[in-house]
């Protein structure tokens, strides 16, 4: 009888094996994230660009699904970016906004955040790229040792990235805590209060600069590469890229993480400088698109997609990888430098159909490229799901089967099934940061009314500021035309307060 038994269990616990094992194996693909910065919702062809074509996210687009209705939190990049990596919506967190290059490290070390979701679940995990999240515990820093905490004190096992922006210094790589190619006999200095050392500045040289820089934008601190910086830095002259470069480095430390990596389960976080500014396209994209170097730098994000898509092929896993690919905020043209992003414009409209764009609370802002391809698993096709990237966290530990703690990514909804396209619906309600808040439901859009300036002056984007509230139909006024808030006075108010109380409640999970 007993001997029965343990022959039942057995084969039953065979069975439950037998059944799992294939299953296990096909919910742990690969993930790359790949992340641009600042690329609008119509900047590409699968969304209807017109004047640049990018064949390589197209076909990324054609095998997987693209989402109309994808966002950033934010519609700038570290709030979005802390989103993305903690699950928490940013303007719970004071000190979220754009950090200068010498910020300390925002994203807490003891709580779960998107690369430790993977970790824990027995993922390799690396960001490349930009990060701007800030590095060490404080602002003095010593860039000339290991600088820790970083990313990889919040879940990445390997780390090759810039700390803060293209345009902010330093303008130097970092792997692992340190600098890269750092001359200890140079030691480097970073200052964002005045200047150090004695390197020419944008304003006291503007002669030197290969890149005007737009007046008023800030970008006329330390000279590097003929470029203004925001902040002043000295030293460390071995160690500095050279911005026509910058992309190639990343795209070859990506490929060198997905080879290296090609047996294990990994995660890769592959975060692009493009199309943010300096736009200094490698020299063979240099004229490449007739709109100038934005355009020129979304062609070559364009083809370093391609190039990792053709790394996954090559190395025979293109089937076990899911990409996410989509970008931190909506786009800008003038940011700071005379780059042709205004004067070739040559009707290319980076965020048409949607009003606004980067720093907006208006769709411009958040409303961005949102692509999720895993080759053979999902149904290629096109999802009008509600989705956000500080979903990201709690759909992929659904995915792995890693438990959150309650005080975990207190805003992130677990969307897997919407990210696979297995259903239509994504989230009921998202909250959207430019300036202003603005909560979304059922296609209404309420904008809080606020104080701040309806322009922004320096680049010319409406900010979807105003006095008064601002109500949307977005399922059928998408361009935010018609303000409805006069003749809808009780969706205003039902709006509001879901707002207010999403706020006060600290978490919405
Ligand atoms: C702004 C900069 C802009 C850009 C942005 C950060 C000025 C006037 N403008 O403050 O050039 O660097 O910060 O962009 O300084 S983001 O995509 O990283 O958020
Ligand atoms: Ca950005």
């Amino acid at each position: 009888m007993r001997h029965r038994t343990y022959i039942n269990t057995s084969f039953f616990l065979l069975l439950v094996a037998l059944l799992v094992a294939p299953l296990a194996h096909a919910q742990q693909p690969n993930v790359i994230l790949i992340y641009a910065d600042d690329l609008g919702y119509g900047d590409l062809s699968c969304y209807g660009a017109t004047k640049i074509s990018t064949p390589h996210i197209d076909r990324l687009a054609a095998q997987g699904i693209r989402f109309t209705n994808g966002h950033s939190t934010s519609a700038t990049c570290t709030p979005s970016r802390y989103a993305l990596m903690t699950g928490e919506y940013p303007w719970r967190r004071p000190g979220t906004s754009i950090l200068p290059g010498n910020a300390a490290l925002i994203v807490p070390t003891d709580k779960a955040t998107l690369p430790g979701v993977f970790k824990k679940a027995g993922y390799r995990t690396a960001i490349v790229g930009k990060w701007h999240l800030g590095l060490g515990d404080a602002i003095e820093k010593n860039w000339n040792s290991g600088i820790t905490p970083g990313p990889n004190e919040v879940g990445f096992d390997y780390s090759f990235i810039f700390p803060a922006t293209a345009d902010r210094v330093p303008t130097v790589f970092m792997e692992n805590h340190r600098v890269v190619g750092l001359d200890p006999a140079d030691p480097i200095q970073v200052n964002y209060a005045a200047k150090v050392g004695s390197d020419p500045t944008g304003s006291e040289n503007p002669e030197l600069l290969k890149m005007k820089a737009s007046p008023n934008h800030g970008h006329d601190n330390t000279i590097v590469n003929g470029i203004g910086r925001i902040g002043y830095m000295s030293g460390g002259k071995k160690a500095r890229w050279t911005d026509e470069e910058v992309p190639l480095t990343f795209l070859q430390k990506a490929k060198d993480f997905i080879g290296e990596n090609e047996k294990k389960p990994f995660f890769l976080f592959y975060s692009l400088t493009e199309p943010h500014v300096p736009r200094m396209p490698a020299t063979v994209f240099k004229g490449k698109s007739d709109l100038g170097y934005r355009g020129d730098v979304i062609l070559q994000l364009d083809w370093a997609v391609g190039e990792i898509l053709k790394e996954l092929e090559h190395l025979g896993i293109s089937k076990n990888t899911l990409i996410v690919f989509t970008s931190d905020n909506g786009p800008v043209l003038d940011d700071g430098y005379e780059d042709g992003a205004v004067t070739q414009q040559n009707g290319h409209m980076p965020a048409v159909p949607l009003r606004g764009g980067k720093y907006s609370a208006f769709e411009g802002g958040t409303r961005v490229p949102w692509i999720v391809s895993w080759p053979g698993s999902i149904k290629p096709g096109k999802s009008d799901a509600l989705v956000s990237q500080v979903d990201l966290l709690a759909s992929f530990a659904a995915l792995l089967r890693q438990p959150l703690a309650e005080t975990d990514a207190p805003d992130s909804h677990d969307l897997m099934k919407a990210l696979l396209g297995k259903t239509d619906r994504g989230r009921d309600v998202l909250v959207q940061q430019g300036g202003a808040l603005a909560v979304v439901k059922d296609n209404w859009k309420y904008i809080e009314p606020n104080k701040g300036p309806s322009y922004n002056k320096l680049t010319g984007i409406e900010l979807g500021n105003a006095a008064e509230p601002q109500l949307y139909d977005l399922s059928k006024d998408i361009g935010e035309q018609r303000n409805l808030a006069a003749r809808h006075p009780d969706k205003v108010q039902e709006l509001a307060r879901l707002l207010k109380e999403i706020k006060e409640a600290g978490r919405s999970r």
